[in-house]
């Protein structure tokens, strides 16, 4: 049996967002963020490192969102959501799902956590906004090149990795110079799953209506 853990306002939205996509039976369980905006310590017998998402099936205990949103396609996804093994197509798409938790989220990362500051330093600022919007002209280009999807019209899971990250932005203020990632994230959200996830486990951000 699967079960997610899961945190609100987090990455494991992802998660719940593919388990509705896959339409598979799943148990939740649900972990509230602290004053302090981190996970509870109960998330930590679940994982050592407390942190969400985290998957369980059966004996495998998995972190690391896309590593469980690639477990989960490969074996439940009956040959959607990924392009199929081996390809040229697949190593790009792998590309694009490491891409939103390594060079993307870390100036977005940065950007966010120097608002709630009150500013970031400036040599840590001068970093964070060049490549903040390096990373939204490189998704941009992509999308422009042939979307709707970042691998054309076949919607997979590094949508729905980046999309994450991409709600994150836009409810902190980031994409306002950005229409074209505004409508990447409608199309995003008019799928039935992403609206199911969302009111199962609510709001990506704090500051989000999705
Ligand atoms: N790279 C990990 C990041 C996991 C992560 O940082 N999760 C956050 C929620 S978005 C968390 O659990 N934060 C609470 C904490 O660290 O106390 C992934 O993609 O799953």
């Amino acid at each position: 049996m699967l079960t997610l853990h899961h945190l609100n306002f987090s990455r494991s939205t992802r998660v719940l967002w593919l388990l509705e996509e896959l339409g598979i039976d799943y148990d939740l369980v649900r972990y509230e963020r602290t004053p302090g905006f981190r996970a509870p310590e109960t998330l930590k017998a679940v994982h050592p490192l407390g942190k969400a998402p985290v998957l369980e099936d059966d004996e495998l205990t998995l972190a690391e969102s896309a590593t469980i949103l690639t477990y989960l396609a490969t074996r439940y996804g009956d040959g959607d959501f990924l392009p199929p093994a081996g390809t040229a197509e697949a190593a790009l798409h792998d590309e694009w799902l490491q891409y939103g938790e390594s060079s993307a989220a870390l100036p977005i990362m940065m950007t966010l956590f120097g608002g709630m500051m009150g500013g970031l330093p400036d040599v840590m600022r001068g970093f964070a906004d060049s490549e903040r919007e390096k990373a939204f002209a490189y998704i941009a280009a992509r999308l422009r090149a042939g979307g709707p999807y970042l691998m054309g019209e076949t919607f997979t899971i590094a949508d729905i990795q980046l999309a994450y990250l991409l709600d994150v932005a836009q409810s902190s203020g980031m994409l306002t110079a950005h229409p074209q990632l505004d409508a990447y994230l409608e199309t995003l959200r008019a799928r039935p799953a992403l609206a199911k996830a969302l009111e199962i486990g609510g709001p990506m951000h704090p500051r989000g209506g999705s």
